[in-house]
């Protein structure tokens, strides 16, 4: 194929590839079909996403935290159009979400309450899942698995998994971040398990690992991390992130992913909504690096100032690999300032985003608002060495869209 040669081919090339590139998506908390009443859809659950809750509480003074969050759903819904799109609008990066998502989905009168409730109103869960994959142009998402919650393990029991578009990742932030309050239930699943980590202790939380990620088929075991994170320590977390967790990684040869800078629950009454950023030490994540150098390691960064440490340090190690703009990163302008930067340092090697939705239809608003960005940062890469006579063609620039939007994460961890 034929190299480009001016701004405006090049524009027209990255754009296409790029909105036509089916893409995998790292990190979501969606669920295929199969598992109920997991599966959050439609404009309802769009409106009441934490994100929007806290926008929310910022804004009215007639409901504590408490009974806004404890709303029914319905309400829930129409309190934050009144107070986000009708009161004022909608202009931050959710709110602005909300509107995209229910225009790519069809919606034709977007100021209509009445109008976006009828356009979801009788569709099927499986219609909806093809519509917004569609929408989205996402060929596969990776869940957020949890094994102690009773409706997804009674799923997994089943073997009522089949939809292939949806793979899992084993979510152990109980285990390793409340092994106090989790302890109990590893027994009550069969495992002999005590609450002081006796030696004996660390297999069985392995093998609750391993019996767990081969149940759900997981690419990869995940936990999010708070800033305090530190490794090496004599900690309960460190102990079994040591001496369980890794081992369990190792015997399944799948990667761990970190995902460190969360405070939680700073305002607890606002729930998911209430949790914040804190600024981690990143010499934990090289510790692991270097210690376990046949461990593959996924990062994700939450606070804006350790970015450009974790792009340093994923030059460093070939067994980490930087994924995402991580929830309070997920704005256009620092999404922005990351990718250019990620690009400069690693090239094609990083996966530049994940959606983390949490609401089927939040695909199409997440993808449609980073595809972009990616457009812009890489014309402004290609164009430098068009400035110096390295003309690439379109079969290039599909190569690299391609790694980027989960070729690479693919490679990484070896399927
Ligand atoms: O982005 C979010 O919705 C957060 O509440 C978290 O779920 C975060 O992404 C996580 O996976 O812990
Ligand atoms: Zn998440």
């Amino acid at each position: 194929m034929s190299e480009i040669r001016t701004p405006a081919a090049l524009e027209a090339a990255v754009r296409a590839c790029v909105e036509g590139t089916a893409v995998l998506d790292i990190h979501t908390h969606i669920y295929e079909e199969a598992f109920g009443p997991l599966l959050l859809r439609g404009p309802e659950e769009l409106l009441i996403y934490h994100y929007l809750q806290a926008e929310t509480n910022r804004v009215i003074d007639d409901l504590t935290p408490q009974a806004l969050v404890a709303l029914p759903r319905e309400a829930a819904a129409r309190q934050v159009w009144r107070e986000l799109y009708e009161a004022r609008s909608p202009l931050s990066e959710a709110a602005r979400g909300v509107i995209t998502a229910l225009r790519r989905l069809g919606v034709s009168d977007i100021r209509s309450y009445e109008a976006i409730l009828a356009r979801f109103a009788g569709l099927s869960a499986a219609e909806h899942i093809d519509l917004v994959f569609r929408a989205a142009n996402v060929r596969a998402v990776i869940m957020t698995n949890d094994p102690l919650n009773p409706t997804e393990a009674g799923v997994w029991m089943a073997g009522q998994k089949r939809d292939r578009r949806f793979h899992a990742a084993l979510r152990i932030d109980p285990i390793l971040l409340d092994w106090r309050a989790t302890c109990e239930r590893l027994v009550a699943a069969g495992y002999a398990v005590d609450r002081d980590l006796t030696a004996a202790t660390y297999p069985q939380i392995a093998r609750f690992l391993t019996d767990w990620a081969r149940r759900m088929g997981a690419v990869y075991m995940a936990v999010s991390l708070p800033h305090t994170f530190t490794m090496p320590e004599d900690s309960p977390a460190a102990r079994i992130l040591t001496h369980a967790v890794l081992p369990a990684c190792r015997e399944l040869e799948i990667p761990l992913a970190m995902m460190v800078g969360v405070r939680r629950r700073v305002v607890p009454e606002l729930r998911d909504g209430g949790d914040g950023v804190g600024r981690a030490d990143l010499s934990a994540v090289a510790y692991l690096c270097r210690e376990y150098p046949g461990q593959k390691f996924l990062l994700t960064v939450l606070s804006r100032e350790n970015q450009h440490e974790a792009v340093v340090l994923a030059r460093k190690f070939r067994n980490l690999h930087l994924f995402g703009c991580w929830w309070f990163t997920n704005n256009p302008s620092i999404v922005e300032e990351i990718t250019r930067e990620r690009l400069e340092m690693l090239g094609t090697s990083f996966t530049p985003q994940h959606s983390d939705a949490r609401v089927l239809d939040q695909l199409a608003y997440k993808w449609a608002h980073f595809r972009p960005i990616l457009v812009k940062a890489l014309c402004e890469k290609y164009g430098y060495l068009m400035d110096e006579g390295w003309y690439p063609t379109e079969e290039e620039i599909e190569r690299d869209v391609r790694l980027l939007l989960g070729g690479e994460f693919e490679r990484f961890v070896g399927r």
